[in-house]
C-alpha cells in the first residue's frame, strides 16, 4: 500500500508540469500518464553502480516468464535477463532486487526511476516508446495473443464467443486487441476486466467468465495453475503480434545500449555455439569474432562503460538464449513452448544479433 501510495506521488511530482503542459493522454493502454515525459535521470548506470545492485520491475505471477517460487526465488525468461544485466555490470547475476509489476502499475515504476529496468512480458508497441516514453530493447520472446475456454463449452472459435463473458487484465494490449477483432468482426461480446491477474484467473476459473484472453504464453503458463488445468483448451486463433521485450526509460542511451547489448549477448552466444558448459573451450579461440565477443582482444564492453569480458561473465553465470529458454520455457518445463519464432534466424526463427565488432 505504502509502495503504490509513492509510485503515485513520485508519478504526479514528475510529470504534473506535463500533463498540464500537454493536457491530454497518448491512449496507450493501461497508462493514465501517457504523455511526453522528460527522463528522470539521464545516467541510471551509475545510479546502478553506486547502488551495486539492479532494481528489476517483474510480474511475479506468470510461471516461466517470472514467478516467485515456494523457496521465495524469482525464476523466468524475465528474470533471466535481469540476472543477464546483474552479470555483466557486477559479475553477479544475484545482485537484483525483484519488484512486482500489475499490467497497471509497470509503466509509471519506470517513469519515477522506481525501477531501473523493466522485464516484464511487455509488448513492444509505437505508443509505449512515442507517448509513455519506454525504450526497448531486443526482443526477448515472440509472442501471440490468444483464448482460452473450458474443453466442454462447445467455443472453438472467436465468433462462436458472440454474446459471451470474456475475461481479460486491464493495462494491456490484450483488452485493445480483444476489442479491435470483435469490432472487425462484428461480434459483440461481454468484456469482464480487472487489474489483478489473480482476480482474473479466479473469476475464469469460477466460470464466470466464459472465455479468457492474454499472450498465448501467458495463457500456456496461467492455465498450469489452474485446478484441472486439461479441462482448458487455447483456441487455434491468434488475433495480434506481441514482441515482448524489456525495457527503460527513455531518453538514457547508453543504460538503454547496455541492456540492448546484454540480451544481444545471449542471442549471439547462441549464434556462435558458446554455452555455459563450455565457455571454458572458448578462452584460448583464435576466431577474431569469438574473441572480440569474450573480451579476450580489443574494448567493445568497456566502450559501453562496462567490463571487455560483459558477455563472459552473462554467459558463465546465465547461460546463452537457449538456454535460458530451455531452462524456463522449454520441452523440460510445464510450458513445454516450442521454440518457432523464438528460433534463431539461422534456423528459421526471428532471433539476430548485429555485430559484435
Ligand atoms: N503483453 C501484453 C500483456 C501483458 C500482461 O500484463 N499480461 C497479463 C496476463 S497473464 C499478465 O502478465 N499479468 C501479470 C500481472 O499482472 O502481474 C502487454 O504488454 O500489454
Amino acid at each position: 500500500m505504502y509502495i503504490k501510495i509513492m509510485r503515485k506521488l513520485a508519478l504526479i511530482l514528475a510529470i504534473a508540469p506535463l500533463i498540464f503542459a500537454i493536457g491530454g493522454c497518448g491512449g496507450d493502454s493501461g497508462n493514465t500518464s501517457s504523455t511526453q515525459t522528460a527522463p528522470i535521470t539521464r545516467n541510471r548506470w551509475d545510479t546502478v553502480k553506486n547502488r551495486g545492485q539492479l532494481i528489476c520491475g517483474v510480474s511475479g505471477e506468470v510461471p516461466g516468464f517470472s514467478f516467485v517460487g515456494t523457496d521465495g526465488k524469482y525464476s523466468g525468461i524475465d528474470v533471466d535477463v535481469c540476472r543477464a544485466v546483474a552479470a555483466a555490470l557486477f559479475d553477479n547475476p544475484d545482485a537484483v532486487e525483484y519488484r512486482n509489476l500489475s499490467a497497471k502499475e509497470r509503466f509509471t515504476a519506470l517513469q519515477t526511476g522506481e525501477v531501473d529496468i523493466l522485464s516484464r512480458n511487455t509488448t513492444w508497441t509505437l505508443s509505449r516508446t512515442s507517448s509513455v516514453g519506454l525504450e526497448f530493447a531486443p526482443v526477448v520472446f515472440y509472442d501471440g495473443q490468444a483464448i482460452m475456454v473450458r474443453q466442454n463449452s462447445n467455443i472453438k472459435t472467436l465468433a462462436d464467443l458472440k454474446g459471451k463473458a470474456i475475461c481479460v487484465q486491464t493495462g494491456t494490449t490484450t483488452e485493445q486487441n480483444l476489442a479491435d477483432q470483435m469490432r472487425k468482426r462484428g461480434i459483440t461480446y461481454k468484456p469482464v476486466v480487472f487489474e489483478d491477474v489473480n482476480v482474473t484467473f479466479a473469476t475464469y476459473a469460477e466460470g464466470r467468465c466464459d472465455g479468457i484472453t492474454a499472450d498465448r504464453s501467458a495463457l500456456v503458463s496461467r492455465r498450469s495453475l489452474l485446478p484441472k488445468p486439461e479441462d482448458n483448451l487455447i483456441l487455434d486463433e491468434v488475433i495480434s503480434s506481441e514482441p515482448l521485450a524489456p525495457a527503460v526509460a527513455k531518453g538514457d542511451s547508453k543504460w538503454g545500449d547496455v541492456v540492448k547489448w546484454v540480451v544481444y549477448s545471449l542471442v549471439k552466444a547462441e549464434e556462435l555455439g558458446i554455452n555455459s558448459q563450455n565457455l571454458g573451450q572458448f578462452a584460448t579461440s583464435t576466431d577474431p569474432d569469438i574473441k572480440r565477443f569474450l573480451g579476450t582482444e580489443g574494448n567493445l564492453g568497456e566502450s559501453l562503460g562496462l567490463t571487455n569480458d560483459f558477455a563472459a561473465r552473462i554467459i558463465k553465470h546465465v547461460g546463452n538464449y537457449s538456454e535460458v529458454y530451455d531452462r524456463n520455457l522449454g520441452a523440460k518445463t510445464k510450458l513445454n513452448l516450442a521454440r518457432g519464432q523464438n528460433q534463431l534466424w539461422t534456423k528459421g526463427g526471428l532471433l539476430y544479433s548485429p555485430p559484435f565488432r
